[in-house]
């Protein structure tokens, strides 16, 4: 199970570019509460992929972004906390959730990986020292904890 390292140390570089311009100028821009600044930003990153960039707390700052491929929701990236870094992405496959990435204590460093197959929660990779390697493994089966697998040692 070394292979769960990956996916963390991927997940931990997009949460850090997340934020640097990237992306071009908007093709549309909406200010959805009329207090006079642009809440809600449309960017045509390829001529399949359009993301929508929302500020839901009138703070200036992008906290809530959606991807589509194709007219088709794949991505949600949110700032829970407003503090200018990604805590919570969430992944779709074929219109269905696939993988949810979490940084619940807003420390930059996400502690669980959930995914999905086929809509349903199939394994839960647990980071809980938040050092990018995964300490365990839960997996699941037809909705239910079948077994969790531990990676490494309690000290
Ligand atoms: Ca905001
Ligand atoms: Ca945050
Ligand atoms: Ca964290």
């Amino acid at each position: 199970m070394r292979l769960a390292r990956l996916p963390l140390v991927c997940v931990s570089l997009i949460i850090a570019l997340l934020g640097c311009a990237r992306r071009p100028t908007p093709i549309a821009t909406y200010d959805r509460n009329h207090d006079g600044r642009i809440d809600e930003w449309v960017y045509r990153i390829s001529a399949s992929e359009t993301e929508y960039a929302f500020d839901t707390n009138a703070d200036g700052k992008v906290d809530l972004i959606k991807m589509y491929v194709n007219g088709a929701l794949v991505k949600i990236e949110q700032d829970r906390n407003h503090d200018g870094r990604v805590d919570l992405v969430q992944e779709y496959y074929h219109g269905k959730l696939s993988r949810v990435v979490r940084d619940d204590n807003y420390d930059g460093k996400p502690e669980t990986i959930e995914t999905y197959r086929d809509g349903k929660l199939a394994m839960v990779e647990h980071d809980s020292a938040g050092d990018g390697a995964a300490d365990s493994v839960d997996y699941y089966e037809n909705g239910r904890l079948a077994r969790t697998e531990r990676l490494r040692p309690k000290p």
